[in-house]
């Protein structure tokens, strides 16, 4: 099995990525699973976040380089190969957390930026090195990678291909938390079940009005994150939220 569904506890789905024998390499068969459970556990009114582990060796070590060796532009053409599906992950609607201990490179850097939280242990590395395999990034890597470290650093990576460690990551504004490998998954769950544990309906407009700011002008942006702020005032939970607060008590959300 190339994923694995290590549980589903406390509002958390947690899934594995699980093709060890090389370092977690993206293959078709791979993506498909890891997007079917995503999918599957997304449409799960239960479940409120899901977190995605790799190894301790490596979380991704990029796509299947053997698989891709193969093919010609048709092929990739007409396969589109994971363009689509990575997309996909990167659209569901629930918080998707990137655990990341070892190699993530090329299609495994740009995995964990379709994620909403890339949490990386200090052991962590990061990198795009199509460039050195004579082809350039393909899942987002020129493109998500900018947005989020900007273009002076992606650029030294992209032309580059160099790892970058943990700890620039974090600086870059790549990683959003370095946590020691021994507290890491501990961590992640514990991030995990507190977003899972406030209302689902809430934190899919949180979810959807920071990433409206990869997507549009600062005007429109703010004009989108007001639309949205006004829409949770029509929802039962924004009055439980507000009504647990006065009368000093936990809320109990409706999801409603
Ligand atoms: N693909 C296939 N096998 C891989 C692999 C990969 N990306 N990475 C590692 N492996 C395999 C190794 O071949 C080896 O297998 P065996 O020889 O034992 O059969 C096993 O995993 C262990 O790896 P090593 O023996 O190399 O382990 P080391 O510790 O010495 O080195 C390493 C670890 C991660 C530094 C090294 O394995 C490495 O450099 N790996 C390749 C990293 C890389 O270049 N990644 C980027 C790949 S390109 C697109 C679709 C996809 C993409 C783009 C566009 N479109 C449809 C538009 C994505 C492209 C990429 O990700």
């Amino acid at each position: 099995m190339t994923l694995i569904i290590e549980k589903c506890a406390r509002g958390v789905a947690h899934l594995r990525l699980n093709r060890p024998e090389a370092l977690n390499a993206l293959n078709a068969a791979l993506i498909d699973a890891l997007l079917e459970a995503v999918q599957r556990h997304n449409s799960n009114p239960e479940i409120g976040c899901i977190v995605l582990y790799g190894t301790d060796r490596a979380f991704v070590a990029g796509a299947d380089i053997k698989a891709m060796l193969p093919k010609d532009f048709a092929d990739v053409q007409a396969e589109e190969m994971f363009v689509f599906r990575i997309n996909d992950l990167a659209k569901i609607q629930k918080p998707l957390i990137a655990v990341v201990e070892g190699y993530a490179l090329g299609g495994g850097c740009e995995l964990a930026m379709a994620c909403d939280i890339i949490l990386a242990s200090e052991k962590a590395q990061f990198a795009q090195p199509e460039i050195t395999l004579g082809t350039i990034p393909g899942l987002g890597g020129t493109q998500r990678l900018t947005r989020a470290v900007g273009k002076a650093k992606a650029m030294d990576l992209v032309l580059s291909g160099r790892r970058m460690k943990a700890e620039e990551a974090e600086r870059a504004g790549l990683v959003s938390r370095i946590v020691p490998s021994e507290e890491l998954h501990a961590e992640a769950t514990k991030l995990a079940e507190t977003i899972a544990g406030y209302s689902h309906p809430v934190v899919k407009m949180a979810k959807q009005a920071v990433n409206l700011a990869a997507e549009t002008t600062l005007s429109q942006g703010l004009q989108n994150e007001k639309q949205l702020f006004e829409a949770s005032f029509a929802l039962e939970d924004r009055r439980e939220g507000m009504t647990a607060f006065a009368e000093k008590r936990k809320p109990v959300w409706q999801q409603r």
